[in-house]
């Protein structure tokens, strides 16, 4: 997540098919080969008359947008956003297994949250109260506090300062090829395919 200008599209980091049956396939194809290549592509094309800002980063565009030229400004926030949220959400997926959070990743959680169940359920509403399209998420304070926030369209926590370590994206692109209007039912079953070794490595070096 730290390339510079041209933005290239992130290839999926496992097969197509590696979430089924909680992720389908034709889903994930529409997903990251349509949608997160739509952000990539709009973003180089924003910023290709700009040369000045070629050499910033994802992260560097949606945390310092307010000091990109008025004209583009949105836009990129928009589109870096997309870019970066989703080359987050690919990331924290894997095979389905029975996992759940562990060692001292796992002792966090319950300490914030009191539970895994409830910490889970804390996500699930940030995901559900969302209205519209966007994103929960789960992230690290300068503190170092552990926070659930939800953030509209393609925002960023980065934007807030705040480090994210494990979203859910709740468009309805995300979902409703397989679970139509249900965002609740695609959220807790989204659970079986959490990369919660990704979380963790994040959590233990924010
Ligand atoms: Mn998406």
């Amino acid at each position: 997540m730290n390339q510079n200008y041209p933005f290239t599209l992130m290839p999926l980091p496992y097969p197509y098919n590696l979430l089924e049956p909680y992720i389908d396939t034709q889903t994930m194809h529409l997903h990251h080969d349509r949608h997160m290549k739509a952000y990539v592509e709009k973003l180089n094309e924003l910023l290709a008359p700009y040369p000045a800002y070629h050499s910033w980063s994802l992260t560097q565009l949606v945390t310092n947008y307010n000091r990109l030229p008025a004209a583009i400004r949105e836009d990129v926030k928009n589109n870096a956003g997309g870019v970066y949220n989703h080359e987050f959400y690919f990331s924290n997926m894997t095979l389905p297994r029975q996992q759940q959070p562990e060692g001292a990743f796992k002792e966090a959680l319950e300490q914030k949250f009191g539970s895994i169940d409830d910490w889970k359920a804390a996500m699930k509403q940030a995901g559900m109260k969302r209205f519209g399209s966007g994103w929960a998420w789960l992230v690290k304070d300068k503190s170092k506090n552990l926070k659930i926030i939800s953030t509209a369209n393609q925002d960023t926590p980065l934007t807030q300062g705040l480090t994210p370590l494990m979203c859910i994206d709740v468009w309805e692109h995300a979902y409703y090829l397989k679970y139509k209007n249900r965002r609740d039912h695609y959220i807790g079953y989204w659970w079986n395919v959490a990369n919660y070794a990704f979380a963790a490595e994040r959590w233990a070096k924010a």
